[in-house]
């Protein structure tokens, strides 16, 4: 059981596995098989948590909420100070695991545990930041106010395509916030969880006083998934996956009355306006599109182009779809990596078939032979010219599909940002302020996220992330998204002899 496997990504990972501290018993002799999309090869055999054990996992985090609620919240802090200091001493090795497990490029392996250590570096500024409001009272000699407490256990349910990140955005933020975490990863990706659960205990070992629970990890498939988000103990469960997945989620929540986050699918747009830096704008349109292969959920996966500039700017992007660089990751240069799998690639070919069943221009979309064995799917990503918003274009396909439109005027363009269920997130290029503002206001784009002359994807953790309609209306990460790991106690304070009632209302025994 403890000899190292024998292929040389398997034994790559063995090594950073062993470098990062996880024991070879969590990721051999198990029945969940791990594969690197890189060549599809097994990485890992991990044991599953059963139904009881996971209980058993909520109970101890739920014990923990008993203790870690009363720990001041800056001594919380220090918790996650030390967790940011072990990731970063961690960030090459995390990263490349990264790259193996989930098939991203080195520089996004790596940005992803950066945006692991910068919500680390937020969250410990929150930590003494945990304001409530002082709100004016209407009764002489009293004092209204309103303070934050720990909510309770807090579960998680992450995808793959962000398989560190994620889990840290809500992990940094309930343990300031004085919530146990229970993670539930993507099956797919339960070794990078297995990795970050060995730096945790670090940062815990060298915090010292944590309560036992205080970090869980699940590894399984639905049944376990369930099982937090039925459980009675979690006061909070953050989920990240597709609508579908949303869907089955969030009414299970609301029947037992607990909060949920929901971070769900996206059918992110652009709008590429006449006034557009097209040099600019085609840098932005390449990297929403095509970056993460476009597995991420904020990947561009529309674009509206102005009728005026259309030819000047679609053909240029066609050439860059043509020639950029797919491979396998670890090869210098590669900027898209391999489909997670093979439903991945069924999926965009499927999508691709329909849109040309509507007369639609593919370009590219093909798989690409030679780079790895018939186990892995490495895509040509696909530019798909429409002549009508419609088809494919209105769902989201996990997959480096771009579906482009001319429009004529900016109120059909942003009908079209709006005309989709996902509301995640979307931008416009343009050098006019009217048609800027106008995007960011109330009659513009009614995504969570709008950007101008940048695209849809790669938000910073400061702002809050999160989106509407079918994603869900979750945020996470930055601003006040904390409060959602909170629970909210307006304390109203008589500090007179007197007893006035609100409302004037008249009580006298
Ligand atoms: C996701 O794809 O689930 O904004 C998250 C971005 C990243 C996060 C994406 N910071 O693209």
């Amino acid at each position: 059981m403890s000899t190292p496997p024998a292929t040389s990504l398997a034994h790559d990972v063995d090594q950073l596995l062993q470098r990062l501290g996880v024991p070879r018993a969590a990721y051999t002799g198990g029945d969940l098989l791990v594969h690197s999309p890189i060549t599809g090869e097994a990485i890992g055999a991990v044991p599953q948590s059963t139904l009881a054990e996971a209980s058993a996992a909520i109970g101890r985090a739920h014990a923990a909420f008993l203790v870690w609620r009363s720990v001041p919240a800056p001594r919380r802090g220090e918790l996650v100070r030390l967790l940011g200091e072990e990731l970063r001493a961690a960030k090459a090795d995390l990263g490349l695991l990264v790259t193996l497990e989930v098939g991203k490029i080195p520089s996004e392996g790596l940005g992803e545990v950066q945006e692991m250590i910068d919500i680390c570096d937020f969250a410990v500024g929150l930590s003494r930041q945990l304001y409530g409001l002082g709100i004016a009272t209407e009764r002489p000699g009293h004092r209204m106010m309103e303070t934050w407490h720990p909510l309770g256990v807090c579960g998680v349910i992450t995808a793959f395509n962000f398989p560190v990140a994620v889990w840290s955005w809500n992990a940094a933020l309930a343990l300031v916030c004085g919530d146990p975490v229970v993670c539930k990863p993507s099956e797919k990706t339960p070794l990078t969880a297995l990795a970050v659960h060995a730096i945790a205990r670090r940062a815990l070992a060298r915090f010292g006083a944590a309560p036992e629970g205080l970090l869980e990890l699940l590894i399984g498939a639905r049944a376990v998934g369930q099982l937090l988000v039925d459980d009675a103990r979690v006061a909070v469960l953050s989920a990240t996956g597709s609508s579908a997945m949303g869907r089955a989620v969030g009414p299970r929540l609301a029947a037992r009355f607990a909060r949920g986050i929901l971070e769900l699918g996206g059918n992110n747009a652009a709008i590429v306006a006449p006034s557009a830096d097209l040099d600019l704008a085609l840098r932005g349109l390449a990297f929403s599109a095509m970056g993460t292969a476009g597995q991420r959920c904020t990947t561009l996966r529309r674009l509206f182009v102005h009728d005026s500039v259309y030819d000047a700017l679609v053909p240029r992007l066609i050439a860059v779809y043509d020639r950029v660089p797919v491979g396998d990751p670890r090869t210098p240069g590669t900027l898209v990596g391999p489909l997670i799998d093979r439903t991945a690639f069924d999926d965009m070919q499927a999508a691709l078939l329909q849109s040309r069943a509507l007369n639609a221009t593919v370009h590219g979309g093909h798989r690409e032979a030679g780079i790895a064995g018939d186990a892995a799917y490495y895509v040509r990503p696909a530019l798909v010219e429409l002549a009508q918003h419609m088809g494919p274009a209105l769902h989201e396909t996990f997959a480096p599909i771009l579906y482009v439109l001319r429009y004529q005027s900016l109120d059909d363009a942003i009908a079209w940002n709006n005309a989709v269920g996902a509301g995640l997130s979307s931008s416009i290029f343009t050098l006019d302020v009217r048609e800027a503002e106008r995007f960011m206001s109330a009659t513009g784009s009614d995504c969570g996220i709008a950007n101008v002359n940048i695209g849809p994807s790669g938000a910073e953790i400061g702002g809050a992330f999160g989106g509407e309609k079918e994603t869900g209306g979750g945020r996470e990460a930055g601003s006040d998204s904390w409060k959602a790991y909170m629970r909210r106690a307006t304390n109203t304070i008589n500090y007179s002899s007197a007893l006035p009632l609100a409302q004037g209302v008249a009580f006298d025994i």
